[in-house]
């Protein structure tokens, strides 16, 4: 079978992932590639030897010639381009956050399943190494049925010099990385009814908070936390690791800063080493986000080539956006919010 080409549209700091990560994918290829800013295109197109660059994504549509579509542009143009492909009749990935609003999402999903083609958000943390490692070993029944749970990003990294515009808007840790751990625990422990959050903003620097502790009902009786800051200062800085702690009926799961995971049950304990793999691409800190990408993409080809609804499709992350605006309406609020009432 002859590989999907596809275009990718953004080619910021974080499309660089992406395009190395295309070109280890098995059976796809960039072909186009767009931006609205010229320097930005210049580079990616150069760097990556994609002969077809537009600074208009209307432009890029009407000229055709791809199967699919990754937008790896910000919130603000998710729904328009998303949109835009379902009229193309193009399968599209889009980056999270997935958009401004649940409604704008909702009205997304539904102009692409109307359209029959294909949405993934590229909610790529659940595919990291070391998550995938604790998904096995739940389904393995090491521990039972699990009963209670941790979901942990604390760091002092500083994210702003790459990703200025984080400093910027009025919200932050929530939308643009407590995303991700939100999605880790649904992934792991399953879909939530009730949430309630608390955040604080400590750095002075920036508008959005910077600090989030969210108290999460799972549908299936489970309690866990999930809990986010960039204003944790430690002897040795674990950024982009998400550390886990899960109890359970039959025994408990660890997994630790150095990317270290540890199960106790009925048998003993054992240890494993469940690090990424460093790409030929990728650099530290960031090669375990950057083996994501990978796993991710070729989750989206793989899919797409046997019809099946991927792992992050747009209507399953509804479920995750949703718990993302109910963070920030029971923060405000002080109350505890009914998340299935939202979807
Ligand atoms: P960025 O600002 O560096 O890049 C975005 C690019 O999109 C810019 O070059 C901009 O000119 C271009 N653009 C915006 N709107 C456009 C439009 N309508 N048409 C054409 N080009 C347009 O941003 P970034 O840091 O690369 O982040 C992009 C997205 O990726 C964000 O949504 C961010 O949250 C997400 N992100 C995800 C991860 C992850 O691990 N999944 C990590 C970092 C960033
Ligand atoms: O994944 C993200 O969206 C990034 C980072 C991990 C740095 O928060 O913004």
């Amino acid at each position: 079978m002859t590989g999907l080409k596809g275009a990718l549209i953004g080619c910021g700091f974080f499309a660089i992932n992406q395009m190395h990560a295309w070109n280890d994918v098995d059976g796809a290829e960039i072909v186009a590639v767009c931006d609205r800013d010229p320097e930005r295109l210049k580079l990616v197109g150069d760097q990556f030897g994609v002969e077809r660059r537009y600074s208009d994504a209307e432009t890029m549509f009407a000229d055709g010639g791809f199967d699919f579509v990754d937008i790896a542009t910000t919130v603000q143009s998710h729904r328009a381009l998303v949109e835009m492909a379902a009229r193309n009749k193009i399968p599209a990935i889009c980056q999270k956050p997935f958009a401004k609003t649940l409604d704008d999402a909702k009205a997304m999903v539904e102009a692409c399943r109307a359209a029959g083609v294909a949405l993934m958000v590229h909610e790529n943390f659940r595919w990291q190494t070391p998550i995938q490692a604790v998904r096995k070993a739940l389904d393995a029944g090491a521990i039972g049925t699990p009963f209670w749970g941790r979901f942990s990003f604390r760091s002092g990294y500083d994210v702003f010099s790459g990703q200025p515009y984080l400093a910027e808007g009025e919200r932050f840790i929530i939308e643009d990385l407590g995303i991700h751990t939100l999605d880790i625990a649904r992934y792991i422990l399953g879909d939530v009814s009730a949430l309630t959050a608390r955040t604080k903003r400590v750095n002075p620097g920036i508008k959005g908070e910077d600090v989030a502790t969210i108290l999460l009902d799972h549908v299936n009786g489970a309690t866990s936390v999930v809990d986010v800051s960039y204003a944790t200062k430690l002897s040795k800085e674990p950024f982009p690791e998400t550390l886990i702690e899960l109890d359970g009926s039959e025994g408990t799961i660890r997994l630790s800063q150095g990317y270290g995971l540890e199960i106790t049950n009925g048998r003993g304990t054992t240890v494993m080493d469940v690090s990424p793999k460093l790409l030929s691409w990728a650099s530290r800190p960031w090669h375990n986000i950057q083996e994501s990408v990978y796993a991710i993409e070729q989750h989206w080809v793989d899919q797409l080539r046997r019809g099946a609804e991927h792992s992050t499709s747009g209507a399953d992350n509804l479920k995750t956006f949703a718990l993302v605006e109910a963070a920030y309406d029971s923060a405000a609020r002080g109350q505890t919010i009914d998340v299935r009432a939202m979807l």
